[in-house]
């Protein structure tokens, strides 16, 4: 079997909650090709931060994409070959700030798409300014006095938006995380898994996760209790916290067609490429 690491020199920081989701997601890929995925099938698409090595680390066919701009390509992806099953590792910075349209229209549509948040509450990469889920009061290069701003609530954000699966999963909890991964990526439509993740250098939440996280064995069954779930106040709930069956958009395109495979011909495309110049 192929090995899932590289020969990538490894960037984090001693401590950094990247290891962890990182190592999960690599004791994520076997329980998915047990559970039928192919590995040549399973597409990694990453964007930019520190969230984006997953790339480099992990020996998977995959593709980088812009800052912000990655779920683009991930969809690009799943439409142009419906066979593959595609995980977007995402930052929050990444996707709430400089891609958010990205990762709404994603949800709207129920683009089916693994999106995994590396959820730190900081632009780790060049070095902790705020992001759209840092605290009101999150001191950084950018806000030396702290941030006025209150923070956006991801969860609750992609219920509006029509996300058909949400569920959050901790660093600290290995296991579960894996699981959660191969939950999000078996999922029919869009999946948004938020991880928690300390970031030791500069937004340092470990003792506040370990204190809170709770993990939930039963999803709410409707949008209301799911609205409940995700802001309680006394705890932090881990696990699948809502999801639903939707059709997923490549389907309400063109049903089991598939671009790649059903592709005609050099020579009959070249004929109709003449028709449209004659
Ligand atoms: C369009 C664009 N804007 C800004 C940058 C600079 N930049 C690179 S990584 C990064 C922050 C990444 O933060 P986040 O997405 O939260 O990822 P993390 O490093 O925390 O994993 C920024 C602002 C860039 N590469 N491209
Ligand atoms: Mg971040």
């Amino acid at each position: 079997m192929r090995e899932l690491g590289t020969y990538a020199e490894n960037q984090w920081c001693p401590g950094c909650g990247n290891f962890a989701i990182l190592n999960a997601f690599k004791a994520a890929v076997p329980k998915l090709e047990a559970a039928g995925v192919a590995r040549e099938n399973l597409v990694l698409v990453a964007g930019i931060g520190q969230h984006g090595k997953m790339f480099d680390y992990t020996n998977l066919t995959g593709f980088y994409g812009l800052h912000g701009r990655s779920m683009s390509s991930a969809q690009g992806i799943k439409l142009a070959n419906p066979d593959l099953r595609v995980i977007n590792f995402v930052g929050d910075g990444d996707s709430l700030g400089e891609g958010l349209e990205h990762t709404i229209f994603a949800a709207k549509r129920n683009a089916q798409i693994a999106m995994v948040m590396h959820d730190n509450g900081v632009y780790a990469l060049t070095t902790g300014q705020f992001t759209p889920v840092s605290e009101r009061g999150y001191r950084g290069p950018s806000t030396p006095t702290g941030t006025v701003e209150d923070p956006l609530h991801p969860l609750t954000l992609m219920l509006e938006v029509g996300a058909s699966f949400i569920a959050r999963g901790f660093s600290g909890e290995l296991d579960h995380l894996a699981e959660l991964m191969v939950q999000a990526v078996l999922h029919e439509g869009f999946a948004f898994l938020d991880v928690l993740q300390p970031c030791v250098t500069f937004n340092n939440t470990w003792k506040t996760y370990n204190d809170l996280v709770e993990i939930v064995d039963q999803p709410a069954t409707t949008p209301e209790e799911a609205r409940a779930l995700f802001t309680r106040s006394d705890k932090l709930p881990i696990g699948v916290l809502y999801r639903r069956e939707d059709v997923p958009f490549h389907q309400r395109l063109y049903g089991d067609a598939n671009p790649i495979r059903d592709k005609a011909p050099r020579e009959a495309r070249q004929a109709q490429v003449a028709t449209y110049l004659a």
